[in-house]
């Protein structure tokens, strides 16, 4: 034993010695192999620079020739309509006005300080989750902003590679279907070799109350969201953003590559460009590089960088090769190709009309009378108190809890108190119809103002009147007890 230990001690002495001497620095020495490597912690800014970003399929010039910086990434959050496909509206929330939200270009070393702005119309609070961030929520934690208030942390980029980030707030999976993704590059040191064209596509699945092609403006249904039964996949926001005059384009010879992200929320991405082999593959967006690749796999909050050279010209189509995705959900992009024909690449006569999307009907599986008979049967009996009180705890914890906290305290400027809320025990018919319908615009509980959105909870009446009773029986509110009955008379 005694022996062991002063061997040890020896170890770990010379080793002590050994980090002294050596250039690298041991303790974060996260690649000792590889002698040039540099601990990114130790790397030096060198003054301050403004980030460019950029609205998707552009991607900012590259970060080769300069050293690391202090940079500052001004973003501001903004909700507003824009356009699914022809006749369909959708509420969108984006980071910087787009789906996927504005690219941002950093290198190893940046220290970088985020501005998050929420837009003063707008009627959320948000957040930034940044998969670049070695740090509590990637940033989530430090950055949750109320409409018109600007919030500020800073992080040091410290692992090479391309990342998605994407909005945290409570529903989560909200806030990304609504389209709150968009990628950040970490360039290493030295930056990317240079290429002649590149572009910034990344993938995302949306559900709404009609179905795909139904016109007009149609809401987000979490139902859907939560059954990963996708109405839209869709490259870029929106069907159609990467094809006719959104194509993109490049010329026989060059080399193009593409940050390809995939903001989820559900549904992971078979990449594939039609007609193109990718030369080079970084996978998932990391060090590791794969040659000579038909279809790369991308995960929800994933992404890749992928190379290929256009050897020869034409139509290249991009799709998910989850293939009805492509073609009857929107999942179809394009290159045109430009320049001579290469006929020792490829011969042959060009039919056109080939790949062309093809709508969406969806044909929805009828229900049989069983099921019908069993989702429409009454509820037995009545739940005694306590009966109330355990299922009322059990909805609180699954559906009320991420906003209005777990004791009810709520969160200052977004989530309204329901512990002690005199709002809440001035009207009880007034807080079941918030429960059952939603609410928005201002309310004042306690003396504070709130101006935001509870979405309508898609409760049974047995669920309403537990959750109730549960919330009016704790954190000292007025012990009313709800009945299903109440609960179904609000109901319109
Ligand atoms: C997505 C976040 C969110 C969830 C989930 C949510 N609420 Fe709310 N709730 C809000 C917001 C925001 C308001 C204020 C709305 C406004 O400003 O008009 C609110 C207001 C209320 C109010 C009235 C104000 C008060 O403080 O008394 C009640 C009651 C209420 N919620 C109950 C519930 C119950 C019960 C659940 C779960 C079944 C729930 N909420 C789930 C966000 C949420
Ligand atoms: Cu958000």
């Amino acid at each position: 034993m005694f022996n062991v230990f002063k061997f040890q001690n020896l170890f770990k002495s010379s080793l002590l010695l050994l980090c002294a001497t050596a250039i690298v620095s041991c303790a974060d020495n996260k690649n000792s192999k590889d002698e040039a490597y540099v601990n990114p912690k130790k790397i030096k800014v060198d003054g301050r620079m403004d980030a460019e970003l950029t609205a998707p399929p552009h991607v900012p010039p590259s970060t080769r020739d300069r050293a690391a910086k202090r940079l500052t990434v001004d973003m501001e959050i903004l909700e507003e309509v824009g356009t699914m496909t022809d006749g369909v509206e959708y509420v969108y929330w984006t980071f910087g006005g787009t789906v996927p939200g504005s690219f941002i270009r950093t290198k190893v070393g940046d220290e970088i300080e985020f501005h998050l702005k929420n837009h003063p119309d707008n009627k959320l609070p948000h957040n930034i989750d940044l998969h670049a961030v070695n740090g509590p929520g990637g940033g989530a934690v430090s950055s949750f902003v109320a409409p018109g208030r600007e919030i500020v942390f800073s992080f040091k980029t410290l692992n090479p590679g391309l990342y998605v980030y994407h909005c945290a707030t409570a529903p989560v999976g909200m806030h990304i279907a609504n389209g709150m993704y968009g990628l950040i590059l970490v360039e290493p040191e030295e930056g990317l070799e240079p290429v002649d064209r590149e572009y910034y596509i990344m993938q995302g699945d949306f559900y709404t109350k009609g179905d795909y092609g139904n016109p007009g403006l149609q809401p987000f249904d979490m139902k859907k969201a939560i059954e990963e039964d996708a109405d839209y996949v869709v490259f870029n926001g929106s069907v159609g953003a990467l094809t006719g005059d959104n194509a993109l384009t490049a010329e026989v010879g060059e080399t193009v590559r593409l940050y390809v992200g995939n903001g989820g929320p559900n549904l992971v991405s078979s990449f594939h460009v039609i007609g193109e082999i990718f030369d080079k593959v970084n996978l998932e967006g990391g060090d590791l590089v794969n040659e000579n690749v038909q279809t790369t796999l991308i995960p929800a909050g994933g992404a890749a960088m992928i190379e290929f050279k256009i050897d020869a010209p034409g139509e290249y189509i991009l799709v998910d090769h989850s293939i009805f995705r492509a073609f009857n959900k929107g999942a179809l992009g394009m290159i045109n190709a430009g320049g001579k024909d290469q006929k020792d690449v490829y011969k042959g006569t060009i039919q056109e009309g080939i790949y062309l999307p093809e709508g969406g009907t969806i044909q929805e599986m009828p229900i049989s009378d069983e099921q019908h008979a069993e989702a429409s049967k009454p509820p037995k009996g009545q739940l005694s108190f306590d009966e109330k009180m355990d299922l009322g705890k059990q909805v609180y914890a699954q559906t009320c809890f991420a906003c209005h906290q777990s004791e009810g305290q709520g969160i200052a400027s977004a989530f309204p108190p329901l512990a002690n809320s005199d709002y809440l025990n001035e009207d009880v018919k007034r807080a079941i119809d918030i429960v059952l319908h939603g609410k928005t615009g201002e309310i004042v509980v306690n003396g504070e103002t709130y101006n935001s959105v509870m979405t309508a909870q898609n409760l049974t009446d047995r669920e309403v009147a537990s959750v109730m009773t549960y919330i009016y029986n704790s954190w000292d509110n007025n012990e009313t007890v709800v009945t299903e009955e109440q609960v179904k008379k609000q109901r319109r």
